[in-house]
């Protein structure tokens, strides 16, 4: 999220909060995120959860002529939506997503080791398969950077951080857009002080 208003260049503020401690049973972050998840955006009424939502939305509504990060013409706003829902659904929600709770929180979803090897491998399925609709980049769009960037990244840190090996292409692709300024400076600004 921060990654994408500073691409964006809009000011913001961050209300720090860290997960699963008391601060996630403050009431007024129940009110807005009854899930008790970050991140949480709140721009003026609207409050909007989902990493995915959040990012499209900065996207759609502050994309300029020099910054855009949503494409405008509709077949490549349909490539946009596939690679998000692909990001969300094939690499994160059914693959990631498993190793993050039986890997790396046993203690509160349980072990399930089978369920975990099924997963790291269904993850090198789906991103070898990926690797092979990319086409030449440099973005997953092609010539130009957009939101699915973004989101990609966030579940390749995630792949990395599990250890599961990387197409030559997106190791490739991942140390490009870990070097990008902007990256940078959401990492620093998502680093607690
Ligand atoms: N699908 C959500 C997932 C958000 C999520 O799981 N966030 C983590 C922090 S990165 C969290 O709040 N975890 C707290 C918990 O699971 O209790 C999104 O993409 O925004």
């Amino acid at each position: 999220m921060h990654w994408a208003l500073i691409e964006l260049n809009l000011p913001y503020r961050t209300v720090p909060l860290q997960t699963r401690t008391e601060e996630m049973e403050n009431l007024e972050f129940l009110s807005i995120n009854p899930r008790k998840k970050i991140p949480v955006l709140q721009h003026g009424d609207l409050v909007l959860t989902e990493s995915a939502a959040i990012v499209t939305y900065l996207a759609e509504r502050f994309s300029t002529a020099e910054r855009r990060l949503i494409p405008e013409g509709l077949e490549q706003r349909a490539r946009y939506m596939e690679w998000l829902s692909f990001i969300c659904m094939e690499l994160d929600a059914t693959s990631l997503y498993v190793l993050r709770r039986h890997e790396g929180l046993p203690v509160v979803y349980g072990d399930a080791p089978e369920a975990c090897e099924a997963a790291r491998e269904y993850f090198q399925r789906m991103i070898n398969a990926a690797a092979m609709r990319m086409g030449d980049g440099p973005y997953l769009l092609g010539e130009t950077f957009s939101g699915v960037d973004i989101l990609m990244i966030s579940v390749l840190n995630w792949a990395a951080r599990y250890g599961l090996p990387l197409p030559a292409l997106f190791e490739r692709y991942r140390a490009s857009m870990l070097d990008r300024p902007t990256y940078k400076a959401a990492i620093e600004a998502n680093t607690p002080r």
